[in-house]
Parts: structure tokens; C-alpha cells; sequence
């Protein structure tokens, strides 16, 4: 049978069969995917294929095969075990929330969201949420970044998750998807995911909870269905992406500003830096390209070392 990952508690599954019946399964054998030494080889949103074993009254699913993932969104261990966790795979969408105050988002972390999701293949939208709260030259401010998002090509949309304004057009993007939610602690990830779908309410305030008590190191992703043929995945714990891995000539790709341009430069693995000739400095000087994000850019850049380890990769 063919079915979808619903649920991991890390030894067992819950997958949804393409009948919409619901298996708890484990995994027989060892698999290894797309290279990656991950302490859960089976991610929330995996397709599978999947056999029912009869033991006396016992019916268990055992999962024999993993499809090829769309994408698949990780996080490091803290332990230098080399280990990744997979937090979940095949989202279609993922969402950033983002607050002026109360919490403030800053730019440096929207364009981290932005560099990872590009980095995953997964489509990025930002919310722009609690628009009932803010005054006039707020929402100037909103509508300034707004537009300087949706320069770049990202869809974004001024929300308000309490008064309901604008939750219709993030269902629209919804429908027939996966979708995640991002976003720092307080800018509205539970009231939106409420407002949309307030059968879930019991749901989300379960995981929080569990969260809040502090007992889960890990974090499980579940997956729920919506009334409206849309899905969406919860990951507590999650406040935004982790980061990928990358080399820093990689970087500058993630910024679909930069990398339409970067042809331009005099050199072919120009870092936009005090290279001569940059097209990414000159569309700088030009405004054409925003100071935010060049200095976006240049900390992920230089936290570099850091912040990024190739060798969790299973090189063998
Ligand atoms: N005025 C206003 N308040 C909002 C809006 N969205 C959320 N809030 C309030 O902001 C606070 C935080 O919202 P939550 O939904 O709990 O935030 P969260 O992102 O789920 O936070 P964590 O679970 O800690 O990550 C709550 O008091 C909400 O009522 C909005 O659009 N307008
Ligand atoms: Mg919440
Ligand atoms: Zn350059």
C-alpha cells in the first residue's frame, strides 16, 4: 500500500493510505536517503510504501520504501555525532509571519528564512500579520517591505490573523498543498492556523503546551488535514529554518536578486565583495538592489564558519 506520513514519535509512524486510512507502521531494514546520516530515516511527509503484518490481534504497518523527496527540511544535532534530523519533507509552501513589534521581525531574519527556503526548493510567502495593531507610518513601513519582497518575487500579504482580514487569499495559496508556518514566538502562528481552521484549535494548544513544559528535545512534526483539501504541518519548536549547509559561492544564488545578475560580474565566483566589476555592487549603487539584504548577504556570509558545517554529510 501507498500512503503519506502523517505523525513520527521517532520509532513509530502514523501514515494515511491513499484510502484515507490511517496505519501505525515501523520501518523495516535500514534506509538511507539522499545521503544524509539522519537519526530518523522516515519524515513526517514521506510518501511510503507500506505492508500490513497480522500478529494474532495485532495489525502493524511496516514501511519498506521511501519515494523520492520534493525537498526536506533538517536540523542540526547539537552533538557533533554528525547526525541530522530530518524535521519533515515535501512542503509545498512555507509561510514567514513577520511582525513589525511586538515581536519585531528583522530583515536579517526574514532574509534567512528566504535563503533557506530557496536553498530547500520550497516556495516562500510572507505574511505580514496583526495589521489591526499598527499606526500609519507602521503600515508605511509594512508597505515598503512589502514591496521591496515582492520586487524580488515574493508573494506577501498583509494579514490580520485576529480580525480575520486577508486569511481567505492565504487559504487561496493553501488549497491542494502542504503548507508550514514560520515565525518568531508571539506573531500569530496558532491564532492564524485558528482562524483558518478553528477545528484545530484543540490540536495546537496540545502541542504548545507539551512544548512549553520543556520535555520534548526533539521535535515531531505532525501533519493535519484541512477542511478546505489542504495540509499543514506543524513543527513545534521551530521559530524558522535551520540553516543548510553551503558553500559560500553558493550563498549569493539564494538571493534571486544577486543571482539574475551575477552573469554580470567580471568573475564567475565573484562574492560581491571588493571584487572589481560586481553587477550585485553596481545594482546596489543603482538602488536597485537593497541594502537590507546586501547586508543580509555579507552576516550569513561571514557567519559562515560558524554557522555552517559541511561534514554532516555523510560522505562515504
Ligand atoms: N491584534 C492582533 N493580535 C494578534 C494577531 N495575531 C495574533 N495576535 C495575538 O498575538 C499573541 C501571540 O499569538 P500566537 O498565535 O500565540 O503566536 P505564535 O506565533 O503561535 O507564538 P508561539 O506559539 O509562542 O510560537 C496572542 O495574544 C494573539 O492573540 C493579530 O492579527 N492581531
Ligand atoms: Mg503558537
Ligand atoms: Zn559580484
Amino acid at each position: 500500500m501507498k500512503g503519506v506520513v502523517y505523525k513520527s514519535t521517532g520509532s513509530w509512524y502514523t501514515v494515511k493510505s491513499e484510502q484515507g486510512d490511517f496505519y501505525e507502521c515501523r520501518i523495516k531494514g535500514k534506509f538511507r536517503m539522499d545521503g544524509i546520516k539522519s537519526t530518523n530515516p522516515v519524515a513526517v511527509g514521506d510518501h511510503v510504501a507500506f505492508k500490513i503484518e497480522t500478529k494474532g490481534d495485532e495489525t502493524v504497518g511496516v514501511i519498506h520504501k521511501i519515494e523520492a523527496r520534493e525537498n526536506y527540511i533538517i536540523r542540526k544535532s547539537v552533538n557533533l555525532s554528525k547526525q541530522t534530523h530530518i524535521i519533515a519533507a515535501n512542503i509545498d509552501v512555507a509561510f514567514l509571519l513577520v511582525t513589525l513589534n511586538n515581536p519585531p521581525t528583522f530583515t536579517t531574519f526574514i532574509d534567512r528564512f528566504l535563503v533557506t527556503a530557496e536553498a530547500y526548493h520550497i516556495k516562500a510567502v510572507l505574511l505580514f500579520n496583526k495589521i489591526d495593531t499598527y499606526t500609519e507610518d507602521e503600515l508605511l513601513e509594512i508597505k515598503f517591505l512589502a514591496a521591496l519582497y515582492r520586487n524580488i518575487g515574493y508573494e506577501c500579504i498583509g494579514i490580520s490573523a485576529a480580525t480575520g482580514k486577508n486569511v481567505e487569499k492565504v487559504k487561496v495559496l493553501m488549497k491542494e498543498k502542504v503548507s508550514m508556518f514560520s515565525g518568531h514566538s508571539g506573531v500569530g502562528k496558532s491564532t492564524l492556523v485558528n482562524a483558518i481552521e478553528p477545528s484545530l484549535q484543540l490540536k495546537t494548544s496540545e502541542i504548545s503546551e507539551q512544548h512549553k513544559q520543556g520535555q520534548h528535545t526533539t521535535t515531531f512534526a505532525e501533519m493535519y488535514d484541512l477542511s478546505f483539501d489542504a495540509k499543514i504541518i506543524d513543527t513545534p519548536g521551530i521559530k524558522g529554518f535551520g540553516v543548510v549547509e553551503m558553500d559560500k559561492e553558493e550563498l549569493g544564488d539564494y538571493f534571486p536578486e544577486f543571482f539574475e545578475r551575477k552573469q554580470d560580474c567580471k568573475f564567475n565566483n565573484c562574492l560581491h565583495l571588493e571584487e572589481p566589476q560586481c553587477a550585485i555592487k553596481e545594482a546596489l549603487e543603482e538602488e536597485e538592489i537593497a541594502w537590507s539584504r546586501y547586508k543580509s548577504y555579507l552576516q550569513i556570509l561571514e557567519g559562515e564558519e560558524e554557522h555552517y558545517r559541511k561534514d554532516i554529510y555523510d560522505k562515504e
